[in-house]
C-alpha cells in the first residue's frame, strides 16, 4: 500500500503506484516474484490461524500470493472498484461471473455480440445448468426492460462489443437493471481505463481479458473481475479459487504488473493512431464502413463522446464495398489483407503490435452461422487493432497493400 494517498490520485500515479511498496524483507522496488506453491507456518497454530482467516497470512497460492495480491489490488485501483480477483484467462473471468452470480432456474440477458467463447458460454454452457438466456441489442433500452423477468438476475454485456464495436451506454442499463433487482456486469477489454469506467457508470461488476489492454504487451493470457467487496468475496472462495483453480502464476501477475505502470502512455498512443487509422480508412474509396466510435459516422458516437473521455480506443471493424475491380468485396479484403507488410495476421488486440483478423472464420468461428447471424456479425468484416507503432508507417501499409486491387 503506497504511503501517498491514490484515492484522488491521477491514473497514471494509480497505475504506478497502487498495490506496490518496497519489498519489506530487502526493499526492492519492483514487486518481487514470489514463484512458490506453498508457504510455511512457524506453528501448527499460526498455520491453523491463517487458514481460518483469524490472522492474515499466506497458505498455498491458489487461494492467495503476494505478487498476484499486489496484482489485485493495482487492477481495483485502476477500475475504482473495491476487490478484485485475478484470474488465468479472460475466460477465467466470464466464467467467475456468470457461475458466481448465477444458479439454476435463474434468467439472465446477455447482449447480442460478444466474443465467441463468451457466447458459447451463454447459449451452452449456461441452457446445460438450466439458466434461461435471452439475447438483447443492449442499445434498445425498451427492448432491455422488455425481457427482465421475475428471476432475471444478470444483465451481461461488453462496453464496446466484440467484433461489432457497438457502445452501450451503462448507466442507462444499469438504471433499469437495479430497478428490478438484477446486477450488471459489463466486460470491459476493449476500452479500459482511462477510457470507460463501468463501476463509475453504476455497473456491479466489470471485468476484463488482461491478455489485451491490460498486459498490453502481447505476452500473457490472463483475466480480472472488479467490484464491491461483497460481490467479489463469494465469487473468489466459491468459484474462481476454490473451484475452478483459475488462479494466475506469479510470474504472469508480475508481468502484468509491469506492463501495467505505462498503460496511461500505452492508451493515449493506442487512442491517437487509432482515430487516424479510422480516419484514413474511411477516406479510402473501396471501403464501405468503418466502425469506431470515434467517427462521427457511429451509431453511438454521442454515447462515446460522454463516456470515453475523448478515448476512443485502438480496435476498429471495417468492410470493403460489394463490388471492387471485378471483385467481390470480401475476396479484394484478403487480397489486402494478405498484402499488409507491418501488420500481422492474428487473433487477440491490445497489444504494441498491429494486428488484423477475420471475426466469422477466427475469434468467432465456434460459433454456429445462425448464432453469428443472430448477434449481426457478417461473414465480411474485418477487425484491426491498431497498434503502437508510428501512425504513419501504419497507414502506408495499407495504402501499399490497398494498391494491390
Ligand atoms: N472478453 C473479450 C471481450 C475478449 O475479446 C476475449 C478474448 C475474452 C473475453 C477472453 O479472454 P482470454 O481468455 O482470451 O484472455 N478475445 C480474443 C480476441 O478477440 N482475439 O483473441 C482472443
Amino acid at each position: 500500500m503506497s504511503k501517498f494517498d491514490l484515492t484522488n490520485a491521477g491514473f497514471g500515479t494509480r497505475s504506478i503506484h497502487a498495490g506496490q511498496e518496497p519489498d519489506k524483507l530487502h526493499g526492492a522496488l519492483a514487486t518481487p516474484i514470489y514463484q512458490t506453491s506453498t508457504f510455511c507456518f512457524e506453528t501448527v497454530e499460526q498455520g491453523s490461524a491463517i487458514f481460518s482467516g483469524e490472522i492474515p497470512g499466506y497458505a498455498y497460492s491458489r487461494g492467495g500470493n503476494p505478487t498476484v495480491n499486489a496484482l489485485e489490488e493495482k487492477i481495483a485501483a485502476l477500475e475504482c472498484g473495491e476487490a478484485c480477483i485475478a484470474t488465468s484467462s479472460g475466460m477465467g473471468a466470464v466464467g467467475g461471473v456468470v457461475l458466481g452470480t448465477l444458479a439454476t432456474g435463474d434468467h439472465a440477458i446477455c447482449g447480442k455480440c460478444v466474443y465467441g467463447c463468451t457466447d458459447v458460454v451463454f447459449r451452452q454452457t449456461l441452457a446445460k445448468l438450466g439458466i434461461e438466456v435471452t439475447y438483447v441489442d443492449t442499445n434498445d433500452l425498451k427492448a432491455v426492460e422488455a425481457a427482465i423477468k421475475e428471476n432475471t438476475k444478470l444483465i451481461y454485456f461488453e462496453t464496446l462489443t466484440n467484433p461489432n464495436m457497438e457502445l452501450t451506454d451503462i448507466a442507462a442499463i444499469s438504471k433499469i437493471a437495479h430497478e428490478h433487482g438484477a446486477i450488471v456486469a459489463v466486460d470491459n477489454t476493449f476500452t479500459p481505463p482511462p477510457q470507460v469506467y463501468p463501476l463509475k457508470e453504476g455497473a456491479d461488476l466489470v471485468l476484463h481479458s488482461c491478455t489485451k489492454y491490460i498486459n498490453g504487451h502481447g505476452d500473457v493470457i490472463a483475466g480480472a473481475i472488479v467490484g464491491r467487496a461483497e460481490l467479489i468475496g463469494p465469487i473468489k472462495k466459491n468459484v474462481t479459487s476454490k473451484i475452478c483453480g483459475t488462479t494466475p502464476s506469479p510470474f504472469n501477475s508480475y508481468l502484468i504488473l509491469r506492463g501495467l505502470q505505462t498503460m496511461e502512455l500505452r492508451m493515449a498512443r493506442h487512442c491517437e493512431n487509432g482515430l487516424a487509422v479510422a480516419k484514413y480508412l474511411e477516406s479510402v474509396p473501396y471501403v464501405k464502413k468503418v466502425y469506431y466510435p470515434g467517427l462521427e459516422s457511429h451509431p453511438q458516437h454521442e454515447v462515446a463522446k460522454r463516456m470515453m473521455h475523448g478515448n476512443y480506443g485502438g480496435i476498429m471493424s471495417f468492410e470493403l464495398k460489394e463490388e471492387v475491380n471485378g471483385m467481390d468485396g470480401f475476396t479484394a479484403c484478403k487480397k489486402v489483407v494478405n498484402a499488409l507488410k507491418l501488420a500481422s495476421i492474428a487473433v487477440s488486440l491490445g497489444d504494441p503490435e498491429t494486428l488484423i483478423q477475420h471475426p466469422a472464420s477466427m475469434t468467432h468461428a465456434n460459433m454456429s452461422p445462425e448464432a453469428r447471424a443472430e448477434a449481426g456479425i457478417k461473414d465480411d468484416l474485418i477487425r484491426l487493432s491498431v497498434g503502437l507503432e508510428n501512425v504513419e508507417d501504419i497507414i502506408a501499409d495499407f495504402e501499399q497493400a490497398f494498391a494491390v486491387l
